[in-house]
């Protein structure tokens, strides 16, 4: 009996075990109890040897069992420690971070220099309607712009802006008379266009600025003055003779190359061997300058679709594409890149 209780003590692994063994024999209706039930049926002379063998045996199983439980308690201790250690001297894991869209960053920066100079943001519809963004811009039924091939229309009449300049036909409409406007419109466009350099929606930012007595003098310093922000101190600009429906004169804008500083080579190449006078600029393809924008003085008839009058006032508008601002800027030779979210390339900016 003692040593059949030994045993399965020694045997229990676990508390839950043990609690078996110990109902087995020292419980209610364990062996040891039946034993104890039984000692009246024994010749009286026998009972208290028999009385003093049960005591003892129950009182060394129960000594063996609080010692089997110190130990099993000790052992779960241990291992359960073991399993939840914490090494606390392990540097933490840094969550990953996001930051903002290349082209986000771009927008932001001409937001801000243009804000500097007294500017308003306003952002107009996405979807518009034919009227806003061909008609009251001088841009005559028949124009190419117009076609059903270049533009994506909703219905006869509303279609997907092909560019800001009808939120800002709509800005002054509701500024009107009032001067001055000043003000950009920065937002998504959409052309139908598709290769490495045009993407079928990519994003604007057109400035316009109404006032009397205002002149292409205007338009060419503050052009200069936005180009150096954006591009630094030594920055010059040029104007060639262009033309839009909804400026006159107009005029392409160029930069001088950021990259190269405007002399077309790439010096830094003579030292790692490339021939004297260094190599063509790639950015600017050795030209030294950057095609960024296109301006102008408003058009008459624009000036009065907007609600001013032609005869009192002047304006300057102009327009540069956000994403080839930041092709130039972070030296990208295809626009897909911003638009396919593959994280290697945009984690990069
Ligand atoms: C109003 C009157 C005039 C906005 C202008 C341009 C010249 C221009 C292009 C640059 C590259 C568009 O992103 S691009 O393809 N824009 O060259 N935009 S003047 O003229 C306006 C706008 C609004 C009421």
């Amino acid at each position: 009996m003692q040593r059949h209780g030994e045993e399965a003590i020694a045997a229990a692994g676990s508390a839950a075990e043990l609690e078996d063994v110990r109902v087995r024999f020292l419980g209610k209706k364990g062996l040891l109890t039946g034993i104890l039930r039984g000692m009246g049926a024994l010749p009286p002379e026998e009972r208290p040897l028999a009385g003093q063998w049960a005591n003892a045996v129950r009182d060394r199983l129960n000594a063996l069992l609080a010692e089997r439980e110190a130990a099993l308690v000790a052992r779960e201790t241990e291992s359960r420690l073991a399993a939840e250690a914490l090494d606390v001297t392990l540097p933490g894991r840094r969550p990953p971070l996001g930051h903002r869209h290349p082209l986000r960053v771009v927008w932001t920066e001409v937001e801000a220099i243009f804000r500097g100079m007294g500017y308003e943001v306003f952002e107009g519809p996405e979807i518009e309607y034919d009227y806003y963004n061909f008609e009251t811009l001088n841009i005559p039924k028949g124009h190419p712009a117009r076609d059903m091939q270049d533009s994506f229309y909703v219905t006869d009449e509303i279609l997907l802006r092909t560019h800001t300049s009808p939120s800002q036909i709509r800005f002054m409409r509701q500024r009107a008379p009032r001067l001055p406007v000043r003000m950009i419109a920065p937002g998504r466009v959409y052309r139908r266009d598709d290769d490495a350099t045009h993407s079928p929606m990519f994003h604007q930012v057109e400035g316009l600025l109404v006032d009397a007595g205002v002149t292409f003098g205007d338009l060419k310093g503050t052009l200069l003055s936005f180009a150096r922000q954006m591009y630094g101190e030594g920055a010059q600009i040029r104007l060639r003779p262009s033309y839009f429906p909804f400026t006159e004169p107009s005029a392409e804008v160029d930069v001088s190359c950021a990259i190269c500083g405007g002399s077309g080579r790439l010096v830094e190449a003579e030292l790692s061997g490339a021939p004297a006078g260094g190599l063509p600029c790639r950015t600017c393809k050795g030209t030294g300058w950057l095609e960024v924008l296109g301006a102008g003085m408003v058009h008459p008839v624009v000036l009065k679709n907007g609600g001013y009058d032609p005869e009192r006032v002047t304006g300057f508008a102009f327009g540069m594409g956000i994403e080839r601002l930041a092709m130039l800027k972070y030296g990208i030779d295809d626009l897909r890149l911003f638009f396919q979210n593959d994280l290697r390339f945009i984690s990069q900016f």
